[in-house]
């Protein structure tokens, strides 16, 4: 996890020529490296499941580029608001990624330049270009964290909806504190009411839930015709739909990327799967890391409810013993 220097710290990281080497050396969450270390200082400011970072880690694999790594905890931490992250990528979201002293603030763009700027299979062939394009706009315009958000049940869905009341304090107090983040605090504020609004409607989940079947079955009628979905090269497109079947797989959509219902998809998701990228893509939480990300927040939680029911308890025990008495 990054540690994370205060906004007025000269070493704040996205400052200064050196900054990536420096978090490296620090030993924040370096990843082993993947192939023989290129010229260029890779280094990847991520969150083992989130999902655009899932996206990006598959691009480094498939290119085989050498990255260096610092997780961002967007757990109950909000990591990702602190003024260090916000210099680098103002929209306080992962992934950001450095390349040298390039800094990249969106998983469309990283993955297209990492595409770009490293040999390796070229996964944008030109003539396919068109086509590429087409399928990632329709993957980047999915409702994928408003459908996470509706999509969730019981305890879980209660924890995200608590934690987003605690990033919206969190976001107050920061802008108090950092007045020149003033405004990149207040977008972050109008997004969080945009999201919660977009899943508050009657119909909100049912019409998400319509919006994902529409988009398989259109994946579905597609691939009839080929392997990929450009044809018949894997190419950038299948890499960002890669994480986004595997989310809708794990969010409540696993039975309709079945064999029997949509069985191109299906054939299409396995050969997504049995790919060497795969693993690199796919981070479960170690429960080191878990209990570092969540522990925190559980404990002051659960402590807080344990604090008031012995208090209601205790004051309805005192109440009741001055009425006997
Ligand atoms: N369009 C951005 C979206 C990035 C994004 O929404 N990242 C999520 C994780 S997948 C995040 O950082 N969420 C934390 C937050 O919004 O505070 C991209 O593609 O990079």
């Amino acid at each position: 996890m990054a540690s994370s220097p205060s906004a007025d710290s000269a070493s704040a990281p996205g400052e200064g020529s050196g900054r990536i080497l420096r978090l490296a050396e620090e030993g924040e969450s370096a990843e082993p490296p993947t192939a023989p270390s290129p010229a260029m200082v890779v280094h990847l400011y991520h969150f083992p499941t989130s999902l655009c970072s899932q996206k990006v880690r598959l691009a480094l694999a498939e290119k085989g580029v050498a990255w260096q790594g610092t997780i961002v905890n967007i757990g109950p931490a909000h990591e990702q608001l602190q003024p260090w992250y916000a210099k680098l990528n103002p929209r306080l979201v992962v992934p950001t990624l450095a390349i040298d002293d390039e800094i990249i603030t969106s998983s469309r763009e990283i993955i297209e330049a990492i595409d770009r700027r490293f040999p390796g299979p070229c996964l944008v062939p030109p003539e396919l270009r068109d086509q590429v394009t087409h399928w990632i706009d329709l993957q980047d315009q999915l409702p994928m964290r408003e459908l996470e958000l509706a999509q969730t049940k019981g305890l879980t869905r209660w924890l995200k909806r608590w934690s987003l009341g605690q990033k919206r304090k969190q976001l107050r107090k920061l802008s108090r504190k950092h007045p020149v983040l003033t405004e990149v605090y207040r977008h972050k504020l109008e997004d969080i009411d945009k999201l919660e609004q977009a899943v508050s409607g009657r119909n909100a989940t049912r019409e998400l839930v319509e919006e994902i079947e529409a988009v398989l079955d259109g994946l579905e009628r597609h691939l009839g015709e080929q392997r990929w979905l450009a044809g018949d090269h894997y190419t950038l497109a299948d890499l960002a739909w890669t994480a986004v079947i595997a989310r809708l797989e794990h969010i409540g959509f696993a039975r309709g990327m079945a064999a029997h219902r949509r069985p191109r998809v299906a054939a299409w998701y396995l050969r997504l799967r049995e790919r060497a990228s795969w693993g690199a893509m796919i981070r479960r939480l170690k429960v080191g890391q878990a209990l570092r990300f969540y522990g925190p927040a559980v404990i002051k939680t659960f402590l807080l409810v344990w604090v008031l029911k012995w208090t209601i308890v205790l004051g309805l025990g005192w109440a009741l013993s001055q009425c006997g008495g």
